[in-house]
């Protein structure tokens, strides 16, 4: 049995009741990862004083040697690289080929912050005064606390905190409990690298617990948060009422549209991949596919034979391509949304139940599942499911795929596999989504570019790239006066 543990205030500390919970592996249930403390508000509050010192100190070192902090991070994760994709498979399932490339996003998110060091740019401009200067810069805000999900267990937490860092702030994770032994990783590399012991910190335990107790701390400035739109409006409320700054990451119905004139082999690994990658469980996911009527039926036809050969296991054995669903409720969650498919009358042309019989019986799998038939406005083409549940709707044209894309309340992704040039930049302009990717899939997102979704998707914020860096930082404005004299904005001058 390995017991794992908080790190609060510069050590490794179990939580203040004593109690745990257990991680096991959701491929096989008799496999127990560990047990992790459960913590409480008490934890959190520790934690926090503890950042709040942190913070102090680490604001002080210059901003190109924190990122050179990040680079050393970078170039750990690298070391690591193998281990940690173990550990992710362990702890939730996907396959090795995609916790590699979830630990390869964390490395690439190091590296753009460490680059970031030295360009945290302000604006000079000229004053409308004569002899006085006019400037602003970036100064870092205090403690973020940082919400994470299970499905991306390492590139979630270093989106947020390598920019959190890099600007100059303290950091209190709160990973989900299905993946708690990734982030304690991440903490020791931080650590390894260089980051100040008390700028970092860990509370483990469950969202009602130490998720609450955390964006409702008084010293905790900044919150952000990826996961469902429900607990994202929660933390919204209270982050709204206390004047926090808040990141918010949430929900997608993403559509993968597919014209007639679209490379049809293209478009077809492009939703296999969009759709049960990660097993459908990306904010990013592909859930919908509209198909123009010229190519539905043959498209349809290669997709149920493609989804139903594949082939569903363990993700750290050779050969699975799909792993299982994180945990029971979760497969509850899909069962349900696949019965309310049905009620509705669409049909079911693949999967449609938990996988089962042989080393599946020891996990949560669930079969790669499609409806046909879907109409715009069913519940199971407008509510995100999370899981390898795909709806199928039939279009007639380009106008038309366009509205049933905009048609949900969410906005995080899109795709458009076409050869026409024209129709691609219309995509652009009118596809109402944070991403929209021409002939490739609604997953695929890169760490330099700005990530996130509008409508009920986001709150405005994007995670990555450059945008990242105005979260994680406050605007403060300077003005130098040397004419010796007093000068009158807005008055003097005019
Ligand atoms: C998420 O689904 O929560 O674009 C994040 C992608 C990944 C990130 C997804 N790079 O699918």
């Amino acid at each position: 049995m390995t017991d794992f543990l908080n790190y609060i205030a510069g050590e490794w500390v179990p939580a203040s009741t004593g109690a745990w919970f257990e991680n096991r592996n959701p491929a096989d249930a008799s496999d127990l990862v560990g047990r992790f403390p459960r913590s409480a508000a008490a934890d959190v509050d520790r934690a926090v004083a503890s950042a709040v010192r942190g913070f102090g100190a680490w604001k002080l070192l210059p901003a190109p040697a924190r990122g050179d902090v990040l680079r050393r991070v970078g170039d750990l994760l690298t070391a690591r690289k193998e281990e940690l994709a173990d550990i992710m498979t362990r702890e939730m399932g996907k396959p090795l080929t995609e916790t590699r490339g979830d630990v390869q996003e964390g490395i690439d998110t190091a590296y753009y912050a460490g680059t970031m060091g030295r360009q945290l740019f302000g604006h000079t401009v000229p004053s409308e005064l004569s002899n006085k200067w006019a400037m602003s810069f970036r100064r870092p805000i205090g403690v973020c606390g940082l919400v994470t999900p299970f499905n991306f267990p390492l590139a979630i937490p270093t989106w947020k905190s390598f920019p959190a860092l890099l600007c100059g702030n303290s950091v209190v994770f709160k990973p989900a409990e299905d993946v708690p032994h990734t982030v304690a990783v991440l903490v020791e590399v931080l650590l390894e690298a260089g980051v100040h012991p008390e700028a970092v910190q860990l509370v483990h335990g469950f969202g009602e617990e130490v998720g609450k107790a955390l964006v409702s701390h008084p010293d905790v400035p900044v919150i952000s948060f990826t996961g469902s739109t429900e607990t994202g409006s929660l933390v919204g409320e209270t982050c709204g009422r206390m004047h926090k700054r808040l990141s918010l990451e949430m929900g997608g119905k993403n559509a993968q549209i597919v014209l007639d004139d679209a490379n049809l082999d293209l478009a077809l690994e492009g939703v296999l991949w969009g759709a049960f990658g990660t097993t459908g469980q990306r904010c990013t996911a592909t859930s919908r596919l509209i198909l123009q009527d010229g190519i539905h039926d043959r498209f349809l036809d290669r997709l149920v034979t493609a989804a139903t050969a594949l082939r569903l296991g363990d993700g750290r054995k050779d050969g699975t391509d799909v792993g299982p669903v994180i945990n029971e409720s979760a497969r509850d969650k899909i069962e349900t949304y696949v019965q309310i498919g049905r009620d509705a009358g669409n049909t079911l042309v693949a999967g449609g139940q938990r996988a089962t019989g042989g080393v599946l019986d020891y996990g949560t799998f669930y079969q790669p599942t499609i409806f046909a038939g879907v109409k715009q406005g069913d519940r199971i083409e407008q509510e995100e499911i999370f899981g390898p549940v795909l709806s199928v709707i039939k279009v007639a044209d380009a106008d038309e795929a366009f509205r049933v894309n905009n048609g949900v309340k969410y906005g995080l992704s899109s795709s458009l596999y076409t050869s026409n040039v024209n129709l691609a930049f219309r995509a652009l302009n009118e596809l109402d989504n944070g991403i929209t990717y021409v002939n490739a899939p609604t997953i695929g997102a890169e760490a330099h570019m700005p990530f996130g979704g509008v409508k009920q998707t986001g709150n405005g914020h994007r995670e990555g790239g450059w945008e990242v860096y105005d979260f994680y930082s406050e605007t403060k404005v300077g003005y130098i006066d040397y004419s010796g004299r007093l000068q009158r904005a807005q008055i003097d001058n005019y």
